[in-house]
């Protein structure tokens, strides 16, 4: 492949039946009768996000499991409204993953789910687009059954979302801070590399851990054993505060503002809207709430000198400014100024991000590829992920952006078809990395695919 992505999409999407099969015999393997587990060895319960996002492509061949896996979700959302990053699966075995209940022991906060563990903190709210999602695929003869289950889950979606606009917004900026890298999803992106690494965790301060991920993918693709440590040090700096946000909040030496988590929560609320006019409940307020995040996006975000958007250091006040994939999920907003957007797709188009030369590429590396430390291998550090892909495909066909969006389901496929379903893959020459048969990979290829086809 001599240029960005070389491969045709349209003979790329029409040669790919193979590869939804494939996509569709993983999310099997993964299924465990109540959720999808993200991976078979490396990711054994079930996480938050993941879920949204293999319920999103799912929903293109089975429907209830779809819905299933949101509800069963949401069954462990805490009394506060928070939706955890991880509801553990009691049948794993207990050396299957570390950090492990026994290490979170969510049980510390009044507002967790009793005899349901899960972990502390929270990841990106793209359940409510989700939600939607799954419910315009249901198959004519379930449209009831859907809907009754969309008005089960608005509830559950309008606290989840108010969660974060509350708890989570203590300064009133009218976005959402994260108290742990990990709640972004991101988790080890450069995006906020220098408030992470100021945190120095105090010698003799953590009891001895074994990471089990490395026994399960290769060091070099996994976080740095000096990141871990961080984030294994915030960890118990919420637990020691039981997971009360205002605790939490005031000891978190990490307190970010990310573009692409505010940008989700922005889409899941326009998505409310929609629902609420499905259900006959009232979609203003959720109209409202999209609107004042849009002006705080763009108002306190946008560094217009730089031409990004960026994340933003609560505790120091200060915008971080690496150039990596949060910066593009501001796409997500229906509203954002065509400066703005125009800006977004010359930086995507960029060698930072799009190099034209000799050699393959493959679309979007999760970091500048012209900064000193991008990393094409390790984790959230460089690699193309696929739900990324996806996010930034539905943020540039919503602003008309076809061409970009087709060339990234091209790349999406050409990665697959050369790698398999794995969990990240490498810009330069679309070598897979992370874990194997992952399953937010094969739902969101499947769901790239077939809504390409259908332009759905
Ligand atoms: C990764 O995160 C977990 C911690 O939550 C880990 O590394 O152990 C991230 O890629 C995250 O976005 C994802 O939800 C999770 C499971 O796929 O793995």
């Amino acid at each position: 492949m001599s240029d960005p992505i070389g491969d045709d999409s349209a003979e790329a999407l029409s040669t790919a039946d193979d590869l939804l099969d494939t996509a569709r015999d993983v999310l099997e393997a993964n299924w465990t009768g109540r959720y999808t587990r993200p991976s078979q060895a490396l990711y054994p319960h079930q996480w938050s996000w993941d879920s949204a996002f293999i319920a999103v492509g799912r929903a293109w061949h089975d429907a209830a499991r779809a819905r299933q896996e949101l509800e069963t979700l949401f069954e462990a959302q805490w009394t506060s409204g928070m939706v955890p990053s991880i509801v553990f699966d009691p049948t794993a075995p207990a050396d299957a993953y570390f950090p492990g209940p026994e290490i979170w022991q969510s049980e510390r906060s009044p507002a967790a789910p009793r005899g349901r563990p899960t972990s502390g903190i929270t990841q990106p709210p793209i359940h409510a687009r989700a939600a939607l999602e799954v419910h315009r695929r249901a198959p004519p003869g379930q449209r009831a059954a859907s809907l009754a289950w969309l008005a089960r889950l608005y509830p559950r979606l309008v606290a989840q979302q108010r969660y974060l606009a509350t708890a989570r917004d203590p300064r009133g900026t009218g976005l959402a801070a994260i108290v742990h890298p990990w709640e972004s999803g991101i988790d080890d992106s450069p995006a906020w590399d220098r408030d992470f690494h100021r945190i120095a965790v105090p010698a003799g301060d953590l009891p001895p851990y074994r990471r089990r991920d490395l026994d399960r993918a290769a060091a070099a693709d996994r976080p740095t054993d000096a990141d871990y440590e961080r984030f294994i040090y915030l960890l118990a700096l919420e637990r020691e505060a039981d997971y009360d946000d205002a605790r939490v909040i005031a000891a978190s030496p990490f307190l970010m503002v990310d573009p692409l988590f505010n940008a989700i929560r922005l889409w899941s609320e326009h998505a409310l809207a929609e629902i609420a006019g499905l259900i006959g409940a009232d979609p203003a307020p959720h109209r409202a709430a999209a609107g004042e995040i849009h002006e705080a996006l763009v108002g306190k975000l946008w560094v217009s000198a730089r031409q990004r958007f960026c994340a933003w250091d609560l505790r120091r006040d200060q915008r971080e400014p690496e150039d990596t994939i949060v910066s593009f999920g501001p796409l997500l907003d229906p509203d954002l100024p065509p400066a703005i957007v125009a800006a977004i797709c010359r930086e995507l188009a960029s060698p930072s991000f799009r190099p034209r030369g000799d050699g393959p590429h493959y679309l979007v590396p999760t970091y500048d590829e012209r900064a000193a430390d991008f990393d094409p291998e390790r984790y959230w550090r460089g690699p193309v992920w696929l739900n990324t892909n996806w996010l930034v495909w539905h943020g540039l066909r919503q602003h008309g952006q076809v061409g970009l969006a087709d060339e990234i389901v091209a790349s999406s496929v050409a990665l697959v078809r050369r790698s398999g379903f794995r969990e990240y893959f490498d810009p330069l020459d679309g070598s897979g990395h992370g874990s194997d048969r992952f399953s937010w990979s094969a739902a969101l290829f499947t769901d790239m695919v077939l809504a390409n086809r259908s332009r759905a």
